[in-house]
């Protein structure tokens, strides 16, 4: 006991900064978690308002979860006038608000109970925190969101000029990225998007390092040409810490509602499970198609549907949204729609599930991998594509190209039940998910890459305090 003291007086302290979206809040809040775990101390930099109340209501049951974590509340700008016809994407508006409204951080970051050893920030905000963060002389790091492919592009993004997006792209080292693979919104360069993109990849450079929801086993290749410096020579130290765990405040009380009941029921590995994760809403059309090609698949499924792209509009009704008489066919068939916010976590790890039809957003598929299910991904937008090729190199899954983005091409149901089929009678696939899974398991486990990958940063920051 009498060395708790000291333990205490070496305890890092690290500050985490999430961005808008599940896709983003989610990583942070594991990686909250798994800090924790590892005897740091956090502060949890909170924006109000959030876009969804998806959004809100996780923080809340986070917060409550780990009361001793420390929440900073950030009170973001009001909406800019001129900012609102630069994007119709609420998260990506929000992204900007964030990064205009960096400069009420200071305050936030000073006035920590104990000093900050390390600030974490999302990879959508890095060039608007990390002048803030040198003025206060603390460490910054950059928490990226998505693959290390996806990352890949982002170093090597400031040294493509937009003129050779006429063309692939080839990284020394590295697969051709297709130039059909990157996402929509970079080839504009004039793009809200494209315009934040550029400036964090600029200024990634001047963090102290990139954290990174990846392992090992599935994008090794990719880390050590980006750690070798081969994509780019003064990109900063990639850590690959993933896969990052699902934790037991994402739980849901359903009041009796749960798939889980339904899933109970199943055979073992029988079921497919569409989502297209918690902010990308298909056409009526395509909607139609996929509840078509779901049925004529021949598997059971289990399909959320989601209809807007903010949860607070998500309101009509799923008999509207797809059609009474398929709706009918659909459940004369014995299987499950829902509509509301799911757990996912449970949903892979059950026994009965067997495959996953997704839109290829990177915790999801690091969720899969970790689960070992495999998949067919149907990127939509973003990075997607990207994330899908990783997916499909590592044997973990499958994808169509000729699919192209989401809202371009409608997919006939004919096709999607096809390849369904096809993702969940592949026994290589099935196979390789088993050794990810295993190598997921690795890589966090106790002498793990990604275990002691962590350890090592924490130790650095303990040195440093
Ligand atoms: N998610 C969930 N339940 C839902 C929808 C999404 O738990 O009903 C989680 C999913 O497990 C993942 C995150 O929300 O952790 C979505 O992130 P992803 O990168 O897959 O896609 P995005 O929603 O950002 O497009
Ligand atoms: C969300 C999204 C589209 C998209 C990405 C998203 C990424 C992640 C990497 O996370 O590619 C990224 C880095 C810097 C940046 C934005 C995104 O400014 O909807 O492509």
């Amino acid at each position: 006991m009498s060395t708790s003291g000291n333990l205490d007086s070496q305890q890092p302290h690290v500050a985490l900064i999430p961005s808008a979206g599940m896709g983003h809040l989610i990583p942070f809040l594991r990686l909250a978690a798994s800090l924790v775990n590892h005897h740091c101390r956090v502060t949890l930099i909170t924006t109000h308002p959030t876009v969804s109340l998806a959004e809100s209501r996780f923080i809340s049951s986070f917060l409550s979860a780990f009361p001793q974590i420390t929440e900073k509340q950030f009170h973001l700008l009001p909406l800019d006038p001129t900012l609102s016809n630069k994007s119709d994407d609420p998260f990506f508006l929000q992204w900007q608000i964030i990064r205009r409204s960096a400069h009420l951080l200071s305050p936030l970051l000073i006035s920590s109970v104990s000093p900050l050893s390390a600030v974490i920030s999302d990879v959508t905000l890095s060039s608007a925190i990390t002048p803030i963060t040198t003025d206060l002389d603390l460490p910054n790091y950059i928490l990226f969101t998505s693959s290390a492919r996806m990352c890949s592009l982002f170093a090597c993004f400031p040294n493509c000029s937009v003129d050779q997006f006429d063309d692939d792209i080839e990284i020394p080292g590295l697969p051709t990225i297709p130039i059909s693979s990157i996402p929509p919104a970079l080839l504009n360069s004039k793009s809200l998007f494209a315009t934040i993109f550029l400036q964090n990849a600029q200024e990634v450079m001047k963090s102290n390092g990139v954290l990174i929801n990846t392992f090992e086993a599935l994008e090794g290749d990719i880390l050590h040409a980006i750690n070798d410096r081969k994509v780019l020579n003064g990109f900063p130290p990639l850590y690959a810490i993933g896969p990052f765990l699902p934790c037991e405040f994402e739980k849901r009380d359903h009041g009796g509602n749960s798939p889980l009941k339904w899933l109970d029921d199943q055979p073992d590995g029988s079921i497919v499970y569409v989502s297209f994760g918690s902010r990308t809403a298909l056409s009526r059309e395509q909607m139609k198609e996929l509840g078509n090609g779901l049925v004529s698949s021949g598997f059971k499924f289990l399909w959320v549907v989601k209809d807007k792209k903010v949860d607070k509009d998500d309101e009509e009704s799923l008999d509207n949204l797809i059609g009474n008489e398929l709706m009918e066919r659909i459940q004369d068939h014995g299987n499950l729609v829902i509509k509301n916010w799911v757990d996912q976590d449970e949903i892979l790890s059950h026994k009965a599930v067997g495959g996953f039809v997704g839109h290829g957003g990177w915790n999801s598929l690091a969720e899969a991998a970790w689960h070992g299910v495999r998949l067919l991904v149907w990127p939509q937008s973003g990075d997607q594509k990207m994330n899908a090729e990783t997916v499909e190199r590592s044997g973990l899954g499958m994808w169509v190209k000729s699919w192209d983005w989401g809202q371009q091409v409608v997919v006939k149901g004919d096709e999607i039940g096809e390849k369904i089929k096809e993702m969940m009678e592949n026994n290589l696939l099935k196979s390789q998910a088993t050794l990810i899974t295993e190598e997921a398991r690795k890589a966090v486990g106790d002498c793990g890459s990604s275990e002691r990958t962590l350890k090592g940063l924490i130790q650095k920051w303990k040195i440093n305090n």
